[in-house]
């Protein structure tokens, strides 16, 4: 496998979270999310309720997985594939996506705090840890310092190595960021920071486009259809990228950019249990026109098969 990749799955404990990180009843069902529209409370909460007593306990042996081998370097372009990581799904007990943290760090500690990952936890992030927040070298410190914690490349890391911004802060763990794969995958998952384009087979698609797609055709930006509307697998794609009002669960796509930097949210996908958990941003770090804040109820609304098969 890529053996040029720093990263070995071994069994330590991230880092212990700000003891004030806030309380947290921002846990719900991904089903509670496909299942009606939701979105952020005027006080920054997810208005989804925690799960009720009368819903089963979600249990990890009905973990997602085994539908399928998994994805393997053969699937992949030769470049991308040279910077695929394959996870053993079965090293590690809980699995966690995290979504775009731009720099966020306190945003950070606290969502760690709320997963409270244990050594045999794995927490993977869909890029863009960097940029636009108020402490970039920070997050990918506390990524690159935890043993059980690895990031893929997002667009954002992608203009860094191309030299298209200029980041000082960021000179001492720039070897880091440049070390991160490009595609991590486990199970039947597979975790690209844009998506990928639904017009051609994966195997046609370079590091450029995985790490940018979003509207097909590309020019459309967000203006749509999306990706993620159209892909129907066979391989269930995590992404980021795509700034969205709440979090996408579908059977073949989960978007997990809930725009913690524009004063939205910071989301992960407990892949175990199959359940999302936000928090909210401390502060809107950056504005962004609402136009490019997806709000996708026909997305959201689609029904699932996840474990059921
Ligand atoms: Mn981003």
């Amino acid at each position: 496998m890529p053996g040029a990749l720093p990263f070995r799955p071994r069994r330590h404990l991230v880092p212990p979270a700000a003891p004030d990180a806030t309380t947290f009843d921002y846990v719900c069902h991904a089903t509670d999310i496909r299942n009606r529209l939701t979105g952020w409370a005027p006080d920054g909460r997810m208005v989804t309720p925690t799960r009720t007593g009368t819903e089963p306990e979600p249990s990890r042996a009905s973990a997602p997985t085994g539908r399928r081998p998994g994805l393997s370097d053969e699937d992949l372009a030769p470049e991308v594939a040279a910077r695929h990581l394959r996870v053993d799904v079965d090293a590690w007990e809980g699995i966690y996506v995290v979504g775009d943290v731009h720099g966020c760090r306190r945003e950070l500690e606290a969502l760690l705090s709320a997963l409270a990952p244990a050594e045999e936890d794995l927490v993977l992030f869909v890029g863009d840890l960097i940029r636009k927040g108020p402490d970039s070298p920070g997050v990918v410190e506390l990524v690159r310092d935890a043993p059980n914690a690895l990031s893929i490349r997002g667009n954002n890391e992608e203009k860094l190595l191309q030299g298209r911004v200029d980041l000082p802060a960021l000179d001492p763990v720039a070897d880091y960021v440049e070390s991160l794969p490009v595609v991590i995958s486990f199970g039947d998952a597979v975790l690209v920071h844009g998506g990928v384009d639904t017009r051609m087979p994966l195997s046609d698609q370079g590091i450029e486009r995985l790490l940018n797609t979003r509207s097909i055709p590309p020019e459309n930006g967000y203006d749509g259809p999306f990706w993620f509307d159209e892909y129907e697998g066979p391989e269930r794609v995590f992404f980021g990228h795509t700034v969205l009002d709440a979090p996408v669960v579908t059977d073949h796509a989960v978007g997990l950019d809930t725009g913690c930097v524009y004063g939205g949210a910071l989301t992960a996908y407990d892949y175990r249990a199959d359940e999302v958990v936000s928090v909210p941003a401390y502060e809107t770090y950056k504005s962004r026109p609402d136009r490019k804040v997806l709000d996708l109820p026909g997305v959201q609304v689609r029904p699932t098969r996840i474990g059921a098969e």
